[in-house]
């Protein structure tokens, strides 16, 4: 037991060797994310927040990732897993933001106990925290400045080395429910893998999956880890065919670049290198492993993409069929949520066709996963392709306990069941969800041609447009509408009115310095126009000069 005078003077030593850049920091969309050289001190005082979060929650697990995903690599971040394996909750985030911008050593010791009594937590109660980074080379030293903190505030830690972002959510939740009925899986990287492979074999029940399937892991830390992956899948029960490509982990700089998920959803096309196969089925992973977006290439008609959108969709429709053959469907609700960037077509055929209700959120999965939790079946995916499927605990009860009257019955029980186990119930999880895909792809025994033609999504658009402040720019109704700068909305609104079946927005992005536009209407040349036109705006309105 530490008294609170030396626990101050612990923490002020180490504070001292992790200084903060002097600027406003703020906790994003995914935590915080810029210039790795401006994150060392940030790093540290998520470390004092994450413990501090420990204490607050019983002791239990507080999962810390380092990464920056889709970002380019100079960049990194860091955002804090809650003990169930979710996003850190939102009330919390402003004490991370004020932490962080802390003007002194001494002014964090300050804030630091004033939340500590706020809150009531005792500061001698043991605290957990646990923490991955992807292959980003700054992760290094940032894992060093997490682990002063943790030393310096008596906190246990296990340093997880490189993970997927989704994989040490998978850790924080299976750390905190081990040994209970609630039990998510064994605590360590392989547990992951083997959960996913078992789970894999039984959602199949002896399907084939068709062809080959390419995977392009952004040059990030999907590589390593699908290769991984794969030794688990017995070969004996499942002919998977994977060619793993763009897994280059070893040069930092080719990291996101000209691959993976996000840069296959903004340019619309496929990756350049290793140029794909026509027909061959083809996803990509972005740089964490946590997004997964679907395409092929016809010699005919050329690039086609399945999304964020398409991905939800085929989920919603396979499992709430699912229900209806496990007769369950009076006892289970199912409901989809997508954010502003959901193409109107996609929206339209789960609404109209499926009869799923929709939800918008803002962006961020942390946003949707809260959503989600309020339906017994809560499907949520960004059309960036982040997402996952919730099970309610009715629902895995549900497919497990209730007497199938039928073998078909019986047959949509178990693979409900084995999907509650396949897809990862605490993020969206870009291998989970990839297989996802391949199960069902695998019982429809459709090819990507197959799952394109369900519905027509509307030509869009998407835009990054660097501006002065971007944080001028101020939102309301999930995103989808300017409150600020004023005049802003009205010549939005203006510029949509020329186009048929058409929607725009701007926001500011909270992981990069920028704002982005989306512009979605009846063709092609109309959806770019829009957005050029709405891009114009948003430059004008966010230049400081103006
Ligand atoms: C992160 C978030 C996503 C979000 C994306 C873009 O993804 O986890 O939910 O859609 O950033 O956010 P923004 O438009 O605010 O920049 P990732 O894959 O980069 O962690």
């Amino acid at each position: 037991v530490v008294s609170s005078a030396s626990h101050d003077a612990a923490i002020l030593a180490a504070s001292a060797k992790h200084p903060t850049v002097p600027q406003v920091y703020k906790y994003g969309t995914a935590g915080f994310r810029m210039n790795a050289d401006l994150l060392d001190g940030v790093t540290f005082r998520v470390g004092l927040l994450a413990s501090l979060r420990s204490r607050n929650k019983s002791s239990t697990a507080i999962g810390v990732m380092i990464t920056a995903s889709h970002n380019p690599a100079v960049d990194n971040g860091v955002k804090i897993v809650d003990p169930l394996g979710d996003m850190l909750e939102q009330e919390w985030e402003q004490y991370a933001t004020a932490l962080v911008n802390a003007k002194s050593d001494e002014e964090l010791v300050r804030i630091y106990n004033k939340l500590a009594t706020d809150q009531k937590i005792d500061l001698t109660a043991k605290a957990k925290v646990i923490y991955g980074r992807d292959t980003r080379p700054s992760g290094h030293t940032l894992v060093a400045a997490l682990a002063d903190a943790l030393d310096a505030t008596n906190t246990q830690h296990v340093d997880y080395k490189i993970l997927t972002t989704p994989q040490l959510h998978y850790l924080v939740r299976a750390t905190n429910t081990e040994g209970k009925p609630i039990t998510y899986g064994k605590v360590s990287e392989e547990g992951y893998y083997e959960k996913l492979a078992e789970a894999f074999v039984r959602a199949l029940q002896g399907r084939k999956i068709q062809g080959t399937l390419q995977v392009d892991c952004a040059n990030g830390v999907g590589g390593p880890k699908l290769a991984e992956f794969l030794k688990y899948v017995p070969k004996d029960k499942v002919d998977f065919d994977v060619k793993v490509v763009n897994d280059d982990v070893l040069r930092p700089e080719v990291l996101n670049l000209d691959c993976g998920a996000d840069f296959v959803k903004t340019k619309q096309r496929a990756p350049p290198n290793p140029k794909p196969e026509p027909g061959l089925r083809c996803c990509s992973l972005d740089g964490d492993a946590d997004r997964l977006i679907y395409y092929w290439t016809d010699p005919d008609t050329g690039f086609f993409m399945l999304d964020g959108d398409r991905i939800a969709s085929l989920a919603a429709w396979f499992i709430s069929e699912l229900i209806e053959s496990a007769g369950l469907r009076d006892s289970l609700n199912i409901g989809v949520v997508q954010t502003a960037y959901a193409n109107g077509g996609s929206t339209n055929f789960i609404t109209r066709h499926l009869n799923i209700p929709v939800v918008c959120t803002a962006t961020g999965v942390k946003h949707l996963h809260h959503v989600a939790q309020q339906f017994d079946i809560g499907v949520y995916f960004e059309a960036n392709g982040h997402g996952t499927v919730l099970f309610s605990a009715d629902a895995r009860k549900a497919f497990k306990q209730a007497q199938p009257q039928s073998p078909g019955q019986k047959d949509a029980m178990e693979i409900l069941a084995s999907l509650a186990d396949l897809i990862n119930q605490t993020v969206g999880d870009a291998i989970s969800d990839m297989l996802l895909v391949e199960a069902i792809l695998a019982h429809k025994n459709w090819t990507l041609r197959d799952w394109a033609q369900t519905y027509r999504d509307l030509p869009n658009r998407l835009v990054r447009v660097e501006v002065g402040d971007k944080d001028l720019f101020q939102t309301y109704d999930s995103e989808r509408r300017l409150s600020h700068p004023e005049g802003a909305q009205d010549e939005i609104d203006g510029a949509v009115k020329k186009y048929s079946e058409a929607r725009a927005f701007a926001r500011a992005s909270g992981t990069e310095n920028a704002c982005r536009v989306y512009a979605e209407a009846a063709s092609h040349a109309q959806a770019n126009e829009l957005a050029d036109r709405v891009a114009r705006i948003v430059e004008r309105y966010g230049s400081t000069s103006q």
